[in-house]
């Protein structure tokens, strides 16, 4: 079976990190297509819905990003209903505050600091501290099921690498908004800093292992997924 191909921007964090990550910890042997921004005009009428993330595997295609959060994740998805829905509500605000700074990418720099400094007075703060609300609510460790799922990897994935995250620390730093247990939370646990001393440090096989074995346990898709 060919190898999944997951297709995304040429940087680290955004729409595309959490199933990059997965396939990295759960040591699955992926295609990582990065577009260089330069060349995503060609690219951009073969996909589905004309954006990245796309996810090919088995010779077909799948768009939407916490479509393929939760196609490539389903360990990391709640089975119970109400709990599933909680995930989804923490992945679908975070698709808000992206859906919010995503017109501010093209933007000329002081065009570009003007509308930043907007979201980071009004919008962004009450989606973080929406955020933070609800994460407070589940038991301020994680936003579903008592445990680790992909609105945690989602949530703290976007936050990274990204415009989202440096308004989305700018606004935690100025005590605009009362989100910091949600950073901090995130912090704790952001899968970026575990993959990246994993790959940093690929001798220390303790650490490998152990990361090895709880994503293996969080089962991703054995029948779609090459070991
Ligand atoms: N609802 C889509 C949104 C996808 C989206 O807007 N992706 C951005 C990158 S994060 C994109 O492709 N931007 C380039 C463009 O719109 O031309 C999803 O969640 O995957």
């Amino acid at each position: 079976m060919n190898k999944p191909k997951l297709t995304y921007f040429d940087f680290d964090g955004g729409r595309g990190e959490v199933p990059r990550i997965a396939f990295t910890l759960g040591g699955v042997d992926f295609e990582d297509d990065r577009v260089p921004f330069l060349v995503w005009a060609e690219r951009k009428p073969a996909t589905p819905f004309a954006a990245l993330p796309v996810l090919e595997i088995g010779g077909q295609t799948v768009a939407q990003s916490n479509t393929i959060n939760r196609y490539v994740l389903t360990g990391l998805c709640p089975t119970d209903p109400w709990q599933a829905a909680l995930c989804d509500e923490a992945m679908d605000a975070v698709e808000d505050i992206a859906v919010k700074i995503a017109p501010t990418f093209d933007m000329a720099a002081p065009e570009k600091r003007t509308a930043h400094a907007a979201l980071a007075k009004g919008p962004i703060p009450f989606f973080l501290s929406g955020l933070a609300a609800r994460l407070k609510a589940n038991g301020g460790r994680f936003f579903a099921d008592d445990r680790l799922t992909v609105a945690d990897l989602k949530s703290s994935a976007l936050g990274q690498a990204s415009e989202v995250g440096r308004i989305g620390s700018r606004t935690v730093r100025s005590g605009r908004s009362r989100c910091a247990s949600t950073r901090s939370a995130l912090r704790a646990r952001d899968p970026r800093t575990a993959r990246a001393r994993l790959l940093r440090r690929p001798h220390d096989r303790k650490l490998r292992e152990s990361s090895d074995a709880s994503f293996r346990s969080m089962s991703l898709r054995r029948g779609a997924l090459p070991r």
